[in-house]
Order: structure tokens, then sequence, then C-alpha cells
């Protein structure tokens, strides 16, 4: 998806031919964009080169450009654009830098603008708007708003960028009350591929303002501003339980029912299901993550939406804990490094009993495949489940809907996602190749019950998808 956005960008203005044409002058637009940025531009070998190429996938840190160019301003961005579009020169934006892939927001041979020195964040006099500038990570946001008493529909990540996040879709501990971090933005500040600089809103661009809520942002134009809702929040509450793998079936439908009646019933509570695999022996853990957007009364007690999970018998862990929004970002970060890859099927919430153990058995047949042709590798798969519930279906209709196409009677809905690291580049076709079957194994066993649904979400999109 995201080399298609390129590839559209290259073709909307002109660049297809120059970008396969390898004795084009690309190093011409480095210069040009050093002579008009006094200087903005890294080279390789350089210690800003490498201090900017920091993305969280190995393969995306070896994707590299002739040079990264640093505006400092939306003007700024206007001229690279003015200047690497006159040059038919290929190029790729970075914010957080957290897409997978080789090319997502790195491109070879090609000027990478990394927007890291646009990084505002200013709360309006009223409280109401966060302008946000889009080479911020979420922390940077929430150490910001914390202590205000604020805060943001945002990534639950400390380093995700705000730009990816936010164009892809937003997946936020708030969802459940606010909708997808997409539904929560007032105004962009676009530079298109001409320098123009324009704004989307729901009454000024309206069609844009749509389209840059989940339709694939960097089509578009590179956001240089988002304003963002804000509202009084505290401390928030974390609950954590892990079980053994071998309790998948219980777990998952505890999380279905969690989905389809608990979550509608209480818009601040919020829930990922992770189902992970050793790596080495194919064991899997099943670890419920349970956040509330309000620290629950008395202090110490579980919110009632969650109980049904406490009286299940074996959990091997749980924790219990309250902080800021900072915390939980830090606290749920997934480090740098290692290779990755992920992808994601969308399924109805009420999916039955043969779909799960379908699902469950196809996971592990792909894990044992990979345990057995790895070579040893530190192969560590994933299978994520996040709920869509109808409440956020709902919140999702805000400012004429977003570009999704989901409506409240498509739900409730829960994404499985497969996020897989690994550390052997020689496993790359191994790995990905087994991802990209497992989705479409998935996708087909969902078909088959009548439970699939088309909808794919961008910011867990695999390569193939
Ligand atoms: C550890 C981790 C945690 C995550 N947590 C969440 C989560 O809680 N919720 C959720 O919904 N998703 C989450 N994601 C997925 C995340 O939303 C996507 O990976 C997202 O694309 C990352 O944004 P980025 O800015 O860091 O990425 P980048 O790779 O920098 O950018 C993503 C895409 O946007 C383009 N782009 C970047 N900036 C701009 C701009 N200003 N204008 C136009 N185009 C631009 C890039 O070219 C690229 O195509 C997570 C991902 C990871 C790896
Ligand atoms: C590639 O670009 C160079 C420089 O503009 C030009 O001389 C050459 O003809 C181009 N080659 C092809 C195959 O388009
Ligand atoms: C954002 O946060 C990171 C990590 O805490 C920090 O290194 C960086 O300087 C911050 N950026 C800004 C603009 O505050
Ligand atoms: C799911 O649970 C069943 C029944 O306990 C078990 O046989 C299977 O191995 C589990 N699958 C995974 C992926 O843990
Ligand atoms: C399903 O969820 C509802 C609402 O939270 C709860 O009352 C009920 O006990 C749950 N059912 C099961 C089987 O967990
Ligand atoms: C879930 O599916 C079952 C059978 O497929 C059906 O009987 C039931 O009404 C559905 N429940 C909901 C909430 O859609
Ligand atoms: C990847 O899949 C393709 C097509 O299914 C197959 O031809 C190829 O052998 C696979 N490669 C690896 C390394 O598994
Ligand atoms: C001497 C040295 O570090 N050379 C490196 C310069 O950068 C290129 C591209 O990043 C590398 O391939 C060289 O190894």
């Amino acid at each position: 998806m995201r080399v298609v956005q390129l590839v559209l960008i290259a073709v909307i203005s002109g660049l297809a031919s120059a970008a396969t044409n390898s004795s084009y002058p690309r190093v011409n637009a480095c210069a040009a964009l050093e002579a008009a940025l006094l200087g903005d531009v890294a080279y390789p070998n350089t210690t800003a080169y490498i201090q900017l190429n920091n993305y969280w996938s190995d393969q995306q840190r070896e994707t590299l450009p002739r040079c990264f160019v640093t505006p400092k301003t939306t003007p700024d961005v206007a001229t690279v654009l003015k200047i690497l579009t006159r040059q038919n020169a290929p190029f790729t934006v970075k914010s957080g830098g957290h897409v997978p892939f080789p090319g997502g927001s790195s491109i070879e041979n090609g000027v990478t603008i990394d927007l890291v020195h646009i990084n505002g964040v200013d709360v309006s006099a009223d409280r109401k708007t966060v302008s946000v500038g889009p080479g911020n990570r979420w922390l940077n946001v929430t150490e910001k708003l914390d202590p205000l008493g604020l805060a943001v529909v945002g990534g639950r990540d400390q380093n995700v960028g705000v730009s990816g996040l936010l164009l892809g879709g937003g997946i936020s501990f708030f969802s459940g009350i606010y909708g997808w971090a997409c539904d929560n933005v007032r105004k962009y500040e676009v530079v298109l591929a001409s320098g123009n600089v324009i704004y989307a809103s729901p009454n000024e661009n309206s069609d844009l303002y749509w389209a840059l809520r989940g339709g694939g942002g960097l089509n578009y134009g590179v956001v240089t501003r988002f304003d963002l809702a804000a509202f009084d929040q505290g401390d928030l509450w974390l609950h954590m339980l892990s079980f053994p793998g071998t309790e998948n079936r219980t777990i998952i439908v505890g999380f279905q029912n969690l989905t389809i009646e608990g979550l509608p019933r209480d818009p601040a509570a919020h829930s990922v299901l992770g189902v992970a695999s050793d790596p080495f022996t194919g064991v899997t853990t099943a670890t419920l993550t349970f956040l509330h957007a309000g620290v629950p009364s008395p202090p110490g007690s579980v919110p009632a939406v969650f109980q049904p999970f406490e009286s299940l018998p074996k959990a091997l862990a749980t924790s219990s804990s309250t902080g800021s929004v900072s915390k939980y970002l830090t606290l749920l970060a997934t480090p740098y490094g290692g290779r990755r890859d992920w992808g994601n099927v969308i399924i109805s919430a009420n999916f039955s009993q043969v779909v799960l153990d379908d699902i469950m058995s196809l996971y592990a047949k792909r894990n044992a495949a990979l345990i057995k042709n790895g070579g040893g590798d530190t192969i560590a798969p994933l299978a994520l489940l996040q709920a869509i519930p109808v409440n956020v279906l709902a919140q999702m209709q805000k400012n004429g809907g977003n570009a999704f196409g989901l409506t409240p009677s498509d739900g409730p809905l829960i994404m499985v996602s497969f996020p897989i690291s690994w550390t052997n580049p020689a496993n790359d076709k191994l790995v990905m190749n087994s991802t990209k079957k497992l989705l479409a194994d998935v996708a087909a066993t969902a078909k088959k019950h009548g439970v699939y649904n088309p909808y794919i979400y961008l910011n867990y999109a695999g390569l193939s998808q």
C-alpha cells in the first residue's frame, strides 16, 4: 500500500520515468535542496545522516536515501516539494518511521523528507485544540498535555510518529469515547505537490479532509500541521492478565463478548488481546491488556466491564496500576530493531468457534513451520486481536465520516493482525511468505463462514496488502 502510494505520487507528478532512470541526476536534487535550505541536507556517512536513519525496523533502516532533507517550516516543505517535482526526483516522507517494510517511509537512491524539526505542540487558549507538528512522536505530545490535564486521541506507543498514525486511522486508549485518532482532527495544513499550502477541515476543502482521514496520506500531499480536538483527562488505569495459550478458546470467547456486549456499555474501556508464540518451543501465552480512561472507584477495584475475566482460572500473571498517559505510552512501547512484518484481517466479532479454532490452528501451523525452517533464528510471532465495537464505529461517522467506509451496522468487528519479528535477513522471504499465506488463509476461512469484512487497516497493513 505504501509503495503504491509512492508510485501514485510519482505518476501524479509525472515522475514515473525518472524513477526508473538510474542515470537521472538525483544527486543534483540533494545539492539544489542544500542550496535552497542553507544546509538542512544530510549525506551518507555523516553523523546527521546516521542519526536521521532511525527507523523501527531493520528493513527500513537498510533502505538508504541519497540524502535526508530536514525542513524546519511549512514554507521549507513547499520549497522542497517544488525542487523535487521540478527535478523529477523520487522522494518519500518520514514522520516516526514505524512502517515495518522497506520503502514504507524510506527510499533507495531517492530523497527522504524527514519532518523531525516540524515539531510544535501548541495548546489553544480555550484548551479545545492542540496544534501538532508532523515530526513529533506521541510522547512529545503527551508530555506536554499531561501536566495540563489534557489529552488527545493519539497513539499508544511513545515512539510512534504522529503523522502516520493520524493519516492511517489511529487506535487509541480513548477511541471508545471519541473514535479513532483521525476522527478527531479538526483541521490539516497540507503542502501539495505544486508547493501550494492549503487547509482541510469540514468547511474548507472538505473532500480532502475526508480523504486524509484514513485514505492514505502521502497520496495527497505533505501534512505540516494537525489541529487535534483536546479534552480534559486525568490518570488512566491499566490491568494485564496472562494465561497459558491452551486457554485461547476461553480467552477469545471472552474477548468477543467484551467487544460485542461490554465495550459499548463502558466507552472509557479499551482492550487488546495478544497470543504470543515462543520462537523456539512454539508454546503460546495469551495476554489481555485492559485500560480504562478513568481510575476505578473504589481504588484497586476492577471496572465492571472487565469483571467477567477476573473469575477465569489459570491466570499466570496479573498486574494493575494507575498513572499518566505518558506512563502507559512508555510502558507499552515496543523496542526498536529486528526485522519486522505484519498484516491484518478484519472479521465480524461474532465469529463462531469453528473460525476461532481455524485461525488458531493456521497460526500454530505457520509458527511450527518457521521453527522448523528458520535455522535457529529468533522468529517471534504474535496474533493480536483488537476490538472495533459499535460505539467506535458510531464515532467514526463524525464530521462527515472518515474514508474507511464502515458504519455501526457493519460491526461489531475484531481486527486480527499478525506482527512478527526475526533477526536473520536470510529468513526474510520465508517469514514474509508465511505471513502473506496466513493472512490469505485467515481471510478465506472468514469468507467461508460469512464473517469477513473487506476493510483492511492501513496502519497494520502488510506489504502484500
Ligand atoms: C510499535 C508500534 C506501535 C503502534 N501502535 C499503534 C497504535 O497504538 N494505534 C494505531 O492505530 N497504530 C499503531 N501502530 C501502527 C502505526 O500507526 C503505523 O505504523 C504508522 O504508519 C506509523 O506512523 P509513523 O509516522 O511512525 O510512520 P512513518 O513510517 O514515518 O510514516 C507512515 C506513512 O505516512 C507517510 N507520512 C509520514 N508523515 C507524513 C506527512 N506529514 N504527510 C504525508 N504523509 C506522511 C509516510 O511516507 C509513510 O507512508 C503502531 C506501530 C508500531 C510499530
Ligand atoms: C535518463 O536520464 C538522462 C539524464 O536526463 C538522459 O540523458 C537519458 O536519456 C535517460 N535515459 C532513459 C533510458 O530515459
Ligand atoms: C521528543 O521526545 C524525544 C524522546 O523523549 C526527545 O528525544 C525529543 O527531543 C523530543 N522532541 C521534542 C521536539 O521535544
Ligand atoms: C488453542 O487451544 C487449544 C485447546 O486448548 C490448543 O490445542 C491449541 O494448541 C491452542 N492454540 C494456540 C495457538 O495456542
Ligand atoms: C458478557 O458481557 C456482559 C457485559 O459486560 C456481562 O454481563 C456478561 O457476564 C458477559 N458474559 C460472559 C459469558 O462473560
Ligand atoms: C451471533 O451469531 C449467532 C450464530 O451465528 C447468532 O445466533 C447470534 O444472534 C449472533 N449474535 C449477535 C450479537 O449478532
Ligand atoms: C514463497 O512463496 C512462493 C510462492 O508461494 C514460493 O514459490 C517460494 O518458494 C516461497 N519462498 C520461500 C523462501 O518460502
Ligand atoms: C566508509 C563508510 O562508512 N562508507 C559507507 C558510506 O555510506 C554508504 C551508504 O550508507 C555505505 O555503503 C558505506 O559503507
